[in-house]
């Protein structure tokens, strides 16, 4: 299983602004079939508690910040997305929760996949189960 990861996106620009450019297979590692983006999340609010079986996805915050928290069972960290040119590679065997959404945070999530509820594993002994 892949190890999920942070990598810097390019950002182009001049001086009417910037530009930043996600090419599938070239940014991102894998097939785009499904984009979705979470915003207006209330203040104290976690979201996320699953992992999957099959889905890779790549988060960006395209305005404010969030953090994730990871588990791949190993190990257990903490990421913050705060820049439009930073992806988390999100495998599926990492269990994840986003939080501490800033008000202006839209978070763009792409997925390798067309949504299916079966691919959700969002008991954490069943997580355990299958990847620990
Ligand atoms: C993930 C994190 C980063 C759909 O009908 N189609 C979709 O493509 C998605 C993503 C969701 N939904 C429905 C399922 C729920 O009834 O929208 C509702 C909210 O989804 P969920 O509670 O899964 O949202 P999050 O923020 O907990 O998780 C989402 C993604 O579902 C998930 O794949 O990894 O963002």
């Amino acid at each position: 299983m892949n190890k999920s990861t942070v990598i810097d996106i390019n950002q182009l620009g001049d001086e009417r602004g910037l530009l930043t450019v996600i090419e599938e297979k070239l940014t991102i590692p894998f097939e785009i079939l499904r984009v979705f983006y979470i915003y207006g999340t209330k203040e104290g609010v976690r979201r996320g508690f699953h992992a999957h079986y099959k889905t890779r996805q790549a988060l960006i915050c395209v305005s404010g910040n969030c953090k994730v928290y990871l588990d791949n069972t190993k190990r257990k960290e903490d990421i913050l997305l705060d820049t439009p040119t930073k992806a988390l590679i999100l495998e599926p065997n990492d269990w994840h929760e986003m939080y501490d959404f800033s008000p202006d945070c839209v978070l763009l999530v792409l997925a390798s996949h067309l949504y299916d509820a079966e691919d959700y594993i969002r008991d954490y002994n069943k997580f355990i189960e299958v990847y620990g």
